[in-house]
């Protein structure tokens, strides 16, 4: 293949990339527009392998693509340094977590050297820095400051392999740790949360302003997570004590047909309740609590899981009719759920007709769902018990017990005094009314969102950076002994133990108050490794900025992030830990944006016969193998056209030796041009020219539509078009054939950067074909058909759209949903369904 070394090639370019420096943003003096395009940043644990091949392959393509755009473009990288994989190894082999990290940094950072990805070097960052962690500890006391950051008794979640707490989001649907994988159990604990909570109505809020800019999934992933339910909470009186109680419920309107009551068994309540009873009952609710602990949440609220509980002796007073409601605790109750409490009404409620069947207690209805909703109100007989007289004539359909299935659809209220009649919408304001006027309920909201604990029992993280006094007082350690440097691990015994191993550096965790000469302790916990990612794409604006977490002055002129990629398993974790962290940076006056990543995208993972690929499994095809057998060119090429970025790729498709072949190909050409760089191209092949103008005037599209394995397939196309001119008719010499070749090299710059610049040399430029501006498209070439497009929203044509005869329906769909105007109609409503027709047609209706 005509000499082509390919690693030859690479060393060369890497060379002149690391002397010249051209892929280093532009300061304060360059006035071309910006663009910040980041890649999640990768986590040190042993070598990189396929995901983040693709993750930073589709993150150059991006940053390489506005910079040929004329941007100026910022492109970081960093490692997420801190975290216990570090530290297991460490425990594993005896050696310091410390030297572990930074080895395996030193190799990753030398694999992407290889790849030829075109971050800005200027800027690395390391989380296990203190010039790096001693912000973490300024963010701390700054949300502690804020009120924030709190420290509470709770019942948390329990690793007992890495015997250290988690926060929610680190505990998978099967109840088991995202980490260890071990069955995560309750403990109590007091720990340190962030107030995620405060922000959960705009988390959720601000979804909708993300539509069509992050993919579906993960919106709907944060909505369910956030899961904001309405509905009243409503306050109980108990028989024989002083306080009342408190329950939410989403369904107020069918407070008449509360039959019992029941509490969490392991809340305080339950404990308080079953204490003032008979020693019957506090032995049966003993021997229950203890049962239920070694239950998970998951198995708890499984539906078909039978219902068990106990008396406790106890009776709530229904607040609407004056009714006597006998107390239960039961599991199917959850402590940190709206109060730990509920008013069970098992006519209209599964869960509790669960119970009442179970336990033979009685259920009333007071929804007749039968009744039509629209309408007149209709006039509901009943008899003289206050049952209906059910208008369609079934009545056993009304009778749950029998059913065994609770009514929970709409209808007209019955047995419920003054709702009598009223659909279940009307019926639930109208029972908040009266709630509200007796003094005995409100309108509320509760949340499955959770407050995020942040303590950990570990070793190698953030260390929090808190005094605590002998007296139990807490305060802040002063700014100017920022950073609270973790000591060494010498003479650590950094074994899960369940309590921190910093709580044995004896000469660490003691210190002397300076002004009350009290002894204190630091806290010997750290922090979850994801507050440190919670803000580092700011902290890239500024990485050695010795006085400030990041500048202001560079957050307003590179903020928000305006292309971010990586991988759907951080779907809620950390991109809602990094969403709620800007909000409140925001609320500090210190952004003036309210969401981190303007755009998202997943990219789908590298798969062997269909299989995640995984050490244990043995199936790893490794990085730094394939970059040393085939070069960075070839795998970036082949792994670009594998598929769509956000689909699986089998690793059997990703066809690195086709890619060299294609890649010698191209470089081929470069040779074989036969013209000087000032040819007039207007006068050479048509046919072949207008390829060459196609792929200019249709990549930019696709770039930013990120189909970048169609932007590879028609560059083949184009290589094939102008191998075929010069071999045919129009040869080596015309003009046509060197536009084409620049072209190639152009647009090949953002698959295999080191092919392109030997292409760009060969054809007799100076300088980076990296940083040269893309050229446009003669419109006269471009013999396409187009025709114009309609969006409608809710049936009213709301913009047009100038878009090829051909185009697929999903490239017409995204061209609506992108297209400004559009956007502008849109406002925040959200688009619940698409009728996509191509070429014409793009039909939306909201919410
Ligand atoms: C009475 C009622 C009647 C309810 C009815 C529902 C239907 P979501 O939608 O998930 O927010 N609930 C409240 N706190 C609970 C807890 N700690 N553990 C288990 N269940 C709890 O569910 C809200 C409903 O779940 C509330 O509305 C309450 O039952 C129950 F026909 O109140 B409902």
């Amino acid at each position: 293949d005509g000499g082509f070394d390919p690693h030859e090639i690479q060393a060369k370019w890497q060379k002149a990339w690391a002397e010249k420096d051209p892929f280093r943003a532009g300061g304060d003096a360059d006035t071309r527009p910006r663009k910040y395009v980041l890649a999640m940043f990768p986590y040190p644990s042993g070598d990189l392998h396929m995901g983040h091949a693709e993750n930073y392959l589709y993150s150059d393509i991006v940053a390489r693509f506005w910079r040929h755009r004329g941007y100026n473009v910022l492109n970081p990288i960093g490692w997420d340094s801190f975290g216990l994989p570090a530290e297991n190894a460490a425990i594993k082999r005896g050696a310091d977590p410390v030297e572990w990290t930074y080895a395996n940094i030193a190799q990753q950072k030398e694999s992407l050297k290889d790849y030829g990805v075109s971050f800005d070097w200027s800027r690395v960052l390391h989380t296990s820095d203190p010039e790096y962690y001693r912000w973490n500890q300024w963010l701390f006391q700054k949300l502690y400051e804020k009120g924030l950051a709190y420290r509470k008794d709770a019942l948390v979640n329990w690793d007992p392999v890495d015997q250290t707490v988690l926060a929610n989001e680190q505990v998978l649907p099967d109840g088991t740790s995202e980490r260890s994988g071990a069955v995560v159990v309750k403990k109590k604990l007091t720990q340190w949360f962030l107030r995620i909570t405060d922000y959960a109505d705009r988390l959720l809020d601000d979804l909708n302003q993300l539509e069509g800019f992050w993919p579906q999934k993960v919106i709907q992933m944060q909505r369910n997570w956030i899961g904001r339910s309405v509905g009243a909470d409503i306050a109980f009186e108990i028989e024989g004590r002083a306080e009342k109680i408190t329950v939410f419920s989403t369904r107020p309107d069918t407070l008449h047909g509360a039959t019992f009551f029941v509490v969490a068994p392991e809340s305080d309540l339950a404990a308080e309740l079953a204490a003032s009873a008979d020693i019957e009952v506090r032995q049966k609710f003993q021997a229950y609590l203890e049962e239920v602990q070694r239950a998970t949440d998951i198995e708890r609220q499984a539906t078909d899981r039978p219902k068990t509980g106990v008396f406790l002796g106890h009776y709530a007073i229904n607040p609407i009719n004056g009714e006597k409601l006998p107390i239960w605790a039961a599991d199917y109750v959850l402590a940190d759920y709206g109060h730990g409490a509920v008013m069970a009404v098992p006519a209209h409620d599964q869960r509790d007709l669960d119970f009442a069947r179970a336990f033979d207690l009685p259920v009333k209805v007071v929804v007749d769902t039968n009744a039509p909703v629209t309408g007149a109100i209709p006039v509901i007989e009943v008899d003289e018990d206050g049952v209906p007289i059910d208008p369609l004539g079934e009545v056993d359909d009304l009778d749950p017990v029998k059913t065994g299935v609770a009514l929970t659809g709409d209808g007209r209220m019955i047995n419920s005094g003054s709702l009598n009649g009223l659909s279940k919408r009307n019926a639930i304001t109208r029972m908040i009314e009266e709630l509200e006027a007796k003094g005995v309920g409100r309108a509320a909201k509760t949340y499955r969102l959770r407050d995020w604990l942040i303590s950990r029992q570990r070793y190698w993280g953030t260390p929090i950076p808190m005094l605590h006094g002998e007296d139990g007082s807490i305060v802040p350690v002063p700014e100017d002994q920022l950073p609270v440097v973790l000591p060494s691990v010498e003479g650590l015994d950094l074994k899960p133990k369940g309590s921190s191993p910093l709580g044995a550096a004896t000469d660490w965790v003691q210190v002397t108050d300076p002004e009350t000469g009290q002894t204190m302790r630091r806290d010997p916990d750290t922090m979850d490794t994801f507050v440190d990612s919670s803000w580092y794409f700011l902290r890239f604006l500024s990485p050695t900025d010795p006085n400030e977490a990041f500048s202001m002055h560079e957050a307003r002129k590179w903020g928000p992030v305006d292309f971010y990629i990586g991988g759907v398993e951080h779907a809620i974790l950390h991109l809602l830990y990094a969403r709620f962290i800007t909000k409140a940076l925001f609320d500090m006056g210190l952004v003036e944006f309210t969401e981190p990543f303007s755009s998202l995208i997943n990219q789908g993972m590298v798969i062997l016969d269909g299989a995640k690929m995984s050490k244990s499994k043995g199936n790893l095809v490794l990085f730094q193998e394939e970059l040393d057998a085939h070069g960075a060119d070839a795998l970036r090429v082949a792994l670009a056209f594998a598929g769509p970025v956000e689909d699986d790729k089998d690793w059997n498709d990703v066809s690195t030796t086709g890619a060299a072949k294609f890649l010698a190909r191209a470089l081929r050409i470069a040779h074989d041009v036969d013209s000087e760089t000032d040819v007039v191209w207007a006068e050479g092949d048509q046919a072949l020219r207008r390829v060459t103008h196609r792929l200019l005037a249709e990549a930019p599209n696709l770039v930013e539509q990120t189909k970048f394995n169609v932007v590879v397939a028609r560059l083949m196309e184009l290589v094939n078009a102008t191998r075929k001119a010069i071999d045919g008719k129009a040869g080596a010499s015309d003009p046509a054939v060197r536009e084409a070749a620049e072209v190639i090299a152009m647009t090949l710059d953002l698959f295999a950067p080191h092919t392109a610049e030997e292409m760009w040399q060969t054809l007799g430029y100076d300088g980076f074909v990296g940083l040269v501006t893309w050229r446009q498209a003669d419109p006269t070439l471009l013999v396409e058909d187009t025709v114009t497009a309609v969006v409608q929203i809710d049936g009213k044509v709301r913009g047009t759209l100038e878009v090829s005869a051909k185009i697929g329906a999903d490239e017409l769909e995204a061209a609506a949903r992108a297209d400004e105007k559009v956007r502008r109609a849109l406002g925040d409503r959200e688009i619940v369904r698409a009728v996509v027709r191509p070429p014409k047609v793009v039909s939306f209706s909201t919410k």
